[in-house]
């Protein structure tokens, strides 16, 4: 039990502050609580009194815990699993899962930009124009269902049929372009090493999944079941595929963690009684997503500890090392707003040109290494999203260089070398808790800089290189971790 708990936890028992002597004569205990998620360790010390030893994340002391909290209960006693009477029906804690099941488009791939692509194209050679915002209309649904709402929306003078077959081909070329999203290899790599299975349930016919698939390096025989919307009944959001799923993997549902970009998936998932994470595909609609367990931002985000499942273990002082990727041009004029409203000034470069690369990386706060042509190279901790504080309109990029100036420095030529990940982009009550984030960002960037790991990229040749007429050097590397 005890090699059971390091497994899942990738955390040793008696670390200190947590000295709990003497361990091998106890019997021990798995807990949940709201409170103190995910999990920790307890002894029984008398009838329904449990002493706590450790936690996989947040337990402070080894304190005598009675088990007067009806939101307490216990998961596994001695790698068996037993609850308590007092178990708690309110779904404030997390469920232990032993399997994970992925959905494809929107979430390991990054199918939005395609889809957009063949209709803009489509729709153009009818005298339509593809509106973006009709995205989340689409989303998740079987290609029929998706083919129907745009023969509709738009008045297409064919049938549903006759659209799918036209636009099927122009589809199919474009699979061997399609990107795996930022944190899918990492995640597929990590579960495959821990030996925890996963499977792949999506609308798309199964045809179409292993050809999409088949570009991208190891997945295929990552997954111990693969289901297509063509296999069963009906789609997503019926559960049926996600019970398929869990029928042929042997594994109950309540046992199962689906991961899920679309509103479909993610009732397909909780009607098959399975635990959800959402990662919605298209911004600014976290809120529609109330029925997931967990809504995150990207896979950078997934914290599989909270499901009992083995941590990522490639943080490294409150950072998430990346593959680089670079950006550059002349500083422009933002909104005025970084020093005047935060007293803190980001020196704005414009999105023209850049915009399918900033498309790529997820909203969220990243840093690296700032190179201005004439003044040299400075630490840099930026944002990229929406600002959910100020509400923009465009995905930006918001770099702060973590450097006194004396003056501005519009016009100047700008390059930036981005070396790793913070955390998502947030919404925060006050201006006061934003601007105490950033500085806290700005902390964690200045000290991980100065870690090997990150260090080496200061002396990168594109921050004090020529001008080139493109600016970006490359741009697609996040999404190989
Ligand atoms: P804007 O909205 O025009 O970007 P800001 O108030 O955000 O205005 O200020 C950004 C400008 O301040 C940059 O373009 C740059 O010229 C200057 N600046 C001075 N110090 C810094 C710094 N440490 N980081 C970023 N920009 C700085
Ligand atoms: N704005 C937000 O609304 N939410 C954030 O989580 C957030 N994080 C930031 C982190 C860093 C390191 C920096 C430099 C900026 C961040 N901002 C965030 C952006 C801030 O709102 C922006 O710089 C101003 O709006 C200036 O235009
Ligand atoms: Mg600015």
């Amino acid at each position: 039990f005890c090699n059971f708990f390091e497994k899942m936890h990738g955390v040793g028992f008696c670390s200190p502050p947590f000295q709990f002597p003497p361990f091998p004569k106890q019997r021990f205990f798995m807990l949940k609580h709201s409170l103190f998620s995910p999990v920790f360790l307890a002894t029984k010390r008398r009838k329904s009194q449990y002493s706590l030893l450790h936690s996989g994340a947040l337990l402070p002391v080894n304190t005598n815990y009675a088990m007067r909290s009806s939101r307490i209960r216990i998961i596994s006693e001695g790698g068996g699993v037993c609850m308590t009477e007092k178990m708690s029906t309110a779904n404030t804690f997390k469920t232990l899962v032993s399997c994970v099941i992925l959905d494809l488009d929107g979430t390991l791939l990054s199918t939005d930009g395609i889809v957009s692509e063949v209709l803009k194209v489509f729709l153009g050679k009818h005298g339509k124009q593809w509106d973006g915002r009709e995205a989340h209309k689409i989303l998740g649904k079987t290609p029929f269902e998706a083919a129907a709402v745009i023969v509709e929306d738009y008045g297409l003078p064919c049938s549903t049929i006759e659209f799918i077959s036209e636009i099927t081909p122009m589809f199919s070329d474009l699979w061997c372009k399609i990107k795996a999203l930022p944190g899918a290899n990492r995640l597929i790599k990590h579960l495959n090493s821990h030996g925890v299975p996963m499977a792949l349930a999506s609308n798309s016919p199964r045809e179409s999944i292993e050809a999409k698939i088949s570009y991208h390096k190891g997945w295929k025989e990552s997954f111990a079941v693969i289901i297509g919307g063509d296999e069963v009944r009906t789609g997503k959001p019926s559960p049926d595929i996600f019970l398929e799923v869990a029928k042929r993997l042997g594994i109950e549902p309540s046992s199962c963690l689906v991961i899920e970009d679309s509103l479909p998936g993610v009732t397909a998932g909780k009607t098959a009684g399975m635990e959800v994470v959402a990662v919605p595909s298209l911004p600014k609609q976290t809120h529609r997503y109330t029925a997931a367990d967990e809504v995150i931002n990207s896979l950078l985000d997934l914290q599989l500890e909270k499901w009992g499942l083995p941590p990522f273990e490639d943080w490294v002082e409150s950072t998430l090392p990346i593959d680089p990727w670079y950006i550059g041009g002349p500083v422009i004029k933002g909104f005025g707003r970084g020093s005047k409203v935060l007293g803190i000034p980001t020196a704005n470069l414009s999105t023209k040109g850049y915009e399918p690369v900033i498309s790529e990386h997820p909203a969220g706060v990243y840093f690296g290494w700032a190179g201005l042509s004439t003044r040299g190279v400075f630490k840099m901790v930026m944002n990229i999203g929406w600002n959910p504080y100020f509400n923009n309109t465009e995905k930006a990029i918001e770099p702060w260089l973590l450097h006194e100036f004396n003056d501005d420095f519009y016009g100047e030529e700008l390059r930036l070398v981005i070396v790793g990940y913070i955390r998502p982009e947030a919404n925060f009550p006050s201006l006061e808790s934003l601007i105490e984030k950033i500085h806290e960002d700005g902390k964690i960037a200045e000290r991980a800089l100065d870690l090997p790991l990150y260090s080496n990229y200061k002396d990168d040749i594109y921050l004090k290189g020529e001008i080139l007429n493109d600016g970006a050097r490359s741009s697609n590397s996040l999404n190989l971790i």
